[in-house]
């Protein structure tokens, strides 16, 4: 155990050989990219795709002096606090279900949640985890093509873990948590992301298995919107209407009021 800083925090550095311990997959972080500080995992992992790394490969730091959002917005990556992964998968499938990776990973992190913490995370679309509607997590999902197929796909994963609020700049203080705040104690990362690296496992083999659909049904159990009212922004604009679904390739279809259906491809939702 180390304490860092003057924080206070008690916690363990997260290393190659603590996660290999207790994984039991075969695929996912057979092999391991572990550091202290990085610009962003998304990336590093990224560049290793295109130079041919082996589908599975985990890339985790401590912390990220770059973490990416969507959008090229910001992910604050504090270190120590979180869980801050990328994972290089290269599935067999077209270029149209690349988009439905973010749902598959967000069902895996809310599992590993639920099932090592006694927490009941909730998604919003398209790739947010939430608990009492404050963000916990969020999936940046990059993926290459060639010809009309995913050539490789990068899924970023940030979990804010033992945060306190001053911890999140006051940028985000109203719309971030972490686990720890939710459990109001401090909660063990290797458990944790040991258990999500397994059900990212345990969940892309079922999707190889049999296709998407069961993943979406567990997602569409932890979705609040699914059938009510939501505010859609992309950009300058707002539309509103219903959360009708979810469309084959992940896109949102929202029901507007004169009864047409809108595939939306990207945005921010909110309750209304
Ligand atoms: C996301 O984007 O939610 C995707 C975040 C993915 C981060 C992981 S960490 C490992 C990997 N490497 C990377 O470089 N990225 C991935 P988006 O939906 O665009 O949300 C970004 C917005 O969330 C920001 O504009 C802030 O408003 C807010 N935000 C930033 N940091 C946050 C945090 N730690 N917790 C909660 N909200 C945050």
């Amino acid at each position: 155990m180390k304490r860092h800083g003057d924080q206070n925090l008690t916690f363990d550095l997260i290393s190659k050989d603590k996660i290999k311990m207790d994984l039991k997959t075969q695929i996912i972080a057979d092999q391991i990219y572990a550091f202290w500080s990085i610009r962003s995992t998304n990336e590093f992992a990224y560049r290793l795709a295109r130079q041919g790394e082996p589908e599975g490969t985990l890339v985790i730091a401590e912390e990220q002096t770059g973490g990416k959002g969507r959008l090229d917005r910001k992910w604050e990556s504090l270190f120590g606090k979180g869980l801050w992964f990328s994972i290089i998968l290269r599935p067999p499938v077209v270029a149209a279900r690349a988009g439905l990776f973010p749902f598959l990973a967000g069902v895996s992190i809310a599992e590993a949640v639920e099932n090592k913490l006694e927490l009941q995370p909730q998604v919003k679309w398209p790739n947010d985890l939430m608990i009492n509607g404050k963000k916990f997590c969020g999936i940046l999902s990059e993926a290459e093509f060639s010809r009309g197929k995913v050539e490789f796909i990068i899924l970023g994963i940030g979990i804010n873990v033992n945060h306190t609020i001053e911890d999140f700049s006051e940028d985000i203080r109203d719309q971030a948590v972490s686990l720890q705040m939710a459990l109001q104690r401090p909660a063990d990362r290797l458990p944790l992301l040991v258990e999500a690296l397994n059900r990212i496992e345990a969940n892309y083999l079922l999707m190889q298995r049999k296709g998407f659909g069961a993943i979406i049904r567990r997602w569409k159990k932890r979705c609040q919107n699914w059938g009510k009212p939501i505010k859609l922004v992309q950009g300058t604009t707002t539309l509103e209407g219903i959360f009708e679904g979810l469309a084959e390739d992940g896109s949102l279809l929202l029901r507007l009021d004169d009864g047409h259906i809108k595939k939306i491809l990207a945005g921010d939702i909110y309750q209304k």
